[in-house]
């Protein structure tokens, strides 16, 4: 493939992203694409937002737990990157901006300082973690019935579509993250539950093998960023009308309406 390839493909999905509309996968039509061939779709679909004036407030890390490997028949961890403009201010999730979201809870960390690559620890990443925050990311699939493969996924950013992050700041050193329990409610319903252990072993795991990922392509994570750590459950279908209530022990509740 050249990078005329990797263009045009990041322009198809960025286009389904903004027409709120469901593509073929990728591989249906290329199904030798590879893991470093999506990356660099990745990269030019990146590129074209960051020329659009969008700009990159975090990164991501998905499929690190085994709730979500085994939904998505996915088993190898991705990373992706968070925009400005995913970031939903207030409590209502509107479906009409989207394609099919899902929600799914997680444990974010904001970094203090710099964080490069290889051979990071989970005890260098709570070092260099300010904080501690919890999060609600909805990813929304560009893909035909949400489905895809691994190179897939990482041609569309990981499904990244919108972030709550919640206002319940903590130090790392506060509190156990692996041991961090979290109820998923959906009209008072409880509909899954998960830990911070879900993630990897420890959220902090997460991000070690983000900067390692990372340092591959000569790329660190920077102070100031946030983090997402990766869905601690399986990753909940929203409808019309839904109210999303999501507990954390120490880290508070979140909840929103689905319109
Ligand atoms: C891929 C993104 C997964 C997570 O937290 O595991 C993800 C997907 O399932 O669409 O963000
Ligand atoms: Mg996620």
């Amino acid at each position: 493939m050249d990078r005329n390839q990797y263009i045009s493909i990041a322009q198809r999905l960025i286009d389904a992203e903004v027409g709120k509309r469901e593509v073929t996968r990728i591989t249906t039509e290329h199904p030798d694409l590879t893991v470093d061939d999506a990356y660099r779709i990745q990269e030019e679909l990146v590129g074209i937002k960051l020329g659009q004036g969008y700009r990159i407030i975090g990164t991501k890390m998905g499929l690190t737990s085994p709730a979500k490997m085994k939904q998505m028949r996915v088993e190898e961890p991705i990373y992706g990157y968070i925009f400005d403009y995913m970031v939903v201010d207030g409590n209502v999730l509107k479906l009409s901006e989207l394609i099919h979201p899902k929600v799914e809870a997680e444990i974010a960390f904001i970094l203090g300082e710099d964080l490069e690559g290889p051979g990071v620890t989970i005890e260098q990443v709570l070092a260099a973690a300010e904080y501690v925050v919890p999060a609600l990311e909805m990813i929304d699939s560009r893909y035909e019935n949400f489905q895809f493969t691994l190179p897939d996924v990482i041609a569309d950013n990981t499904s990244a579509s919108r972030v709550f992050i919640g206002s319940a700041m903590r130090k790392p050193a506060d509190l156990e993250l692996d041991l961090v329990g979290v109820t998923l409610a959906v009209n008072g319903e409880l509909k899954d539950l998960g830990s911070g252990a879900a993630v990897l072993g420890h959220p902090a795991q997460s991000v070690a093998m983000l900067a390692g990922m990372l340092s591959r392509k000569g790329l660190k994570l920077k102070a100031g960023q946030v983090i997402l750590t990766g869905g601690m459950t399986e990753a909940l279908m929203l409808s019309p009308g839904d109210t999303v209530t999501v507990k954390w022990d120490g880290l508070g509740t979140m909840e929103f309406r689905v319109e």
